[in-house]
Order: structure tokens, then sequence, then C-alpha cells
């Protein structure tokens, strides 16, 4: 198994696309960490994870935006004398509303979570990385980090940081042979894309804005963040990946 001997963390792994890359990393070996806000959804999670009963995925209470929240979460992993080898950044909120009203809380709550959590947990992993002699960090981006749309301005300029902030993880860390990659999402059918699919006009601009035809599932990107992970990828850092049906290939 691919992940065989490795530990991962996947933040918001208890649902949508994080949950499908903490069930694909358990099924291929992995000892899996898992955190996420709520935790009766990330402890039912665990459970569910953990199909097997070998004990190999643990729920982590963490609010990534929050820089205690994520000390102590590290704390916990620590405690238990894990290490992190894989390091999946996916906890992400999109708050949709025009720019021009955008209260300042509501900013800065997208960036604390989608940038700044991406930033706390990446710099938490980097001492047991350089012990290993290496890791992988997998950052979900969005199409949003490379075109945007109206109403989701801090969304976007989020999604365009995790871009640019894989990149510069990985021209910095790659002399300790940490791998920095993300993956680009296209329209997936998650929960925080339910208001969109049952918008009738929206989920019909989707499917034929998308060369595809359809919404993608999270299982779908959940198989790029393995290769990412893989030793196959060793050589690949600073690089993007979209599993978006050929949205960003289309005019
Ligand atoms: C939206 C959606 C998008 C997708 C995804 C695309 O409001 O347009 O939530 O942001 O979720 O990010 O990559």
């Amino acid at each position: 198994m691919i992940l065989e001997g490795k530990t991962a963390l996947v933040s918001g792994g208890s649902r949508g696309i994080g949950r499908a890359i903490a069930e694909l990393f358990y099924a291929e070996g992995a000892n899996v960490y898992i955190f996420s806000r709520n935790p009766d959804q990330l402890a039912q999670a665990a459970k569910e994870i953990d199909c097997k009963n070998e004990n190999r995925c643990h729920a982590v209470p963490c609010d990534v935006g929050s820089k205690t929240s994520v000390d102590e979460a590290f704390a916990r992993i620590k405690a238990d004398g894990a290490v992190i080898d894989v390091l999946v950044n996916c906890a992400g909120v999109n708050l949709r509303g025009p720019l021009e009203t955008m209260p300042i809380e509501t900013w800065q709550k997208v960036l604390d979570i989608n940038l700044t959590g991406t930033f706390l947990l990446t710099q938490n992993c980097f001492e047991g990385f350089k012990k290993r002699g290496g890791g992988k960090v997998i950052n979900i981006a969005s199409l949003m980090s490379e075109i945007a749309r109206p109403t989701i301005s801090p969304y976007v300029a989020s999604k365009g940081g995790v871009k640019m902030f894989t990149k510069a993880i990985a021209v910095e860390w790659a002399k300790y042979n940490i791998q920095a990659n993300a993956i680009i999402p296209g329209y997936i059918s998650t929960e925080m894309n339910t208001p969109l699919i049952q918008d009738e006009k929206f989920n019909k601009f989707i499917c034929d804005r998308t060369p595809a035809g359809r919404w993608g599932k999270p299982e779908e990107v959940a198989h790029a963040a393995l290769f990412f992970a893989s030793k196959g990828a060793d050589f690949i850092t600073g690089q993007l990946i979209a599993v978006d049906g050929g949205i960003l290939a289309a005019l």
C-alpha cells in the first residue's frame, strides 16, 4: 500500500474533499489524523474512516484559523508520539456576499481559515518533516486560485494566496526533501456547494461550463492527493493539478 507506515494529517478531514482524502489515505495504509472544528462530526467521521478498527484514524478538534487551537492540536499529536509525514491543508470555508458590503469580520474569517490556517499547520509540521528526512505538503487550492467569479472575494483572495504560498513552501523547503504541491478542484459535489447545486440556474451554468458536463466527486480529488503524497512525486514540487472536468482548459 502506497502510504504504509506514513502518518498523514488532513485538516477539514471530517467531510467533503478532506473526508475523501482521509478515507483513501487510510485505505492505502496511512495512520491518519483529521482536524475539524465540529467535535461531534469529527468523532463520527474518525470512527467511520477507521472501518478496519485498527485505531489508524484519530480525531483532533482544531480551528485552523486560531493559533491557540492549532498549538493545542499539535501538542496532542506530539503527546501521541506521532510525527506527520504528509500534511493535507483542506480545511476551508466560503462565505459569499457582494464585495461592496462584505463585512471585515467575514473577510478575516475566510482568510484566517483558508490561508493563515494553511500557514500555521505547515509551519507546525516542519520539525517533524526535518526529523524524518522529508515530507509532503498538499494544499487544496481552487479554481479560484486562477479565475474569479462575483460574490466570493475573500475566498478568491485566500485561494490565490494558497497557490502562491504552495510555491513559497516548495522553493524554501526543497533542500529538506519536502515537496509542496496543490490541487485545484473544480466544482465538486460537497456540503460547501450544496446551495449552488440546489440552485437550478447555477447548477445548469456549471454543468454547461464544465467540459465533462457534471460536478466532480470528492474521491476524484482524493486520487490526485494520493499521487502527490506518493514517492512517485518526490521530484515534483511547487506544482498544481486541476481536477476540474476541463473547466480551466476551456474558453
Ligand atoms: C463557489 C464555489 C467554488 C468552488 C470551488 C471551485 O462559490 O463558486 O464554492 O468556490 O467551491 O472553490 O474550485
